[in-house]
């Protein structure tokens, strides 16, 4: 697609941001949605007509469907749809966490994903036109200390993704899943950790993550093939990043 109307959740910090910079300024409409909307408006005052700053709680299934009813008319006939919006949050043992953060990483990394898809899917479909594009991550495949719930709701997002392909053939509706490794220069380890800013730098010490405009190119890329081309899946890392590693505990180790 050239250009046309796109919807980003989690418009307002990391992936986000720099996905509303790289498609208004290439003349996209993008309905910019997060919860904090002093910085959805200033992503406005960046791009004046081209943002919509949108301030929803995509956990909240009945906001959700009603804001997106209610979009301006420039903004109305959506064509791209980013289910961006996500987190993590601790990284203990399944046996150390708190049951609070595996509750909200299942409502926002899953419900909000699919809360957001079942408001604006029927449209797409209606037009016949569309592409929905979901922000998994590596920690859906590759198993990691820690991983345990956030990594299962990215399997979610993932499986979630190729089910909506099946659904949606015959219809020239795209669904694209990327997953990105360790992405640095965002707020996710930080809001990972708790505001803990030393346990969240230690996160990107010592290598050269990727960084949200690498997201940005990646995205871009795929709105921009040609519509008998859909980019189904990409799993995208640092190149010091591998999955490699099957894990031996030695008797005696600590756990
Ligand atoms: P950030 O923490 O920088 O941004 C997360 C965004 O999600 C914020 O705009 C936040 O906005 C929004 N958000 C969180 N909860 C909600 C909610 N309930 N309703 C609406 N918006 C919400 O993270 P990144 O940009 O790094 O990550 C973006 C996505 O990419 C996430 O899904 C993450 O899991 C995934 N990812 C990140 C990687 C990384 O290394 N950074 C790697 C792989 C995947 P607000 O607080 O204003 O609502
Ligand atoms: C987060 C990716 O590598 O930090 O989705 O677990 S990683």
């Amino acid at each position: 697609m050239k250009t046309g109307t796109i919807v980003v959740t989690g418009a307002s910090a990391g992936f986000g941001t720099a996905l509303v910079h790289r498609y208004a300024r290439s003349g996209w409409r993008v309905v910019a949605a997060a919860r904090r909307t002093d910085r959805l408006e200033d992503l406005r005052a960046a791009h004046p007509r081209l943002v919509y700053p949108l301030t929803i709680d995509v956990t909240d299934a009945e906001a959700v469907r009603a804001a997106f009813t209610d979009l301006p008319a420039d903004f109305a006939t959506v064509d791209v749809v980013v289910n961006n919006a996500g987190l993590a949050l601790g990284a203990e043992p399944a046996y150390r966490a708190a049951l609070g953060d595996w509750a909200t990483m299942i409502a926002t990394n899953c419900n909000g994903v699919v809360n957001v898809t079942h408001a604006l899917l029927p449209g797409l479909v209606e037009r016949q036109r569309g592409h929905i594009i979901n922000m998994g991550s590596v920690a859906g495949t590759h198993a990691y200390p820690g991983g345990n719930v956030y990594g299962a709701t990215k399997a979610f997002v993932h499986q979630f993704s190729h089910n909506l392909r099946a659904d949606l053939a015959g219809t020239p509706i795209r669904v694209t899943l990327i997953e990105p490794g360790t992405c640095a220069g965002t707020e996710f380890s930080r809001v990972r950790y708790h505001g803990d800013r030393d346990q969240a730098l230690a996160v990107y010490d010592g290598f050269d993550a990727i960084v949200a405009e690498d997201i940005a190119d990646a995205v871009w890329w795929t709105t921009s093939a040609p519509p008998h081309l859909d980019i189904t899946r990409i799993e995208m890392m640092p190149t010091a990043q591998t999955p490699a590693g099957f894990a031996v505990h030695r008797t005696g180790a600590e756990t």
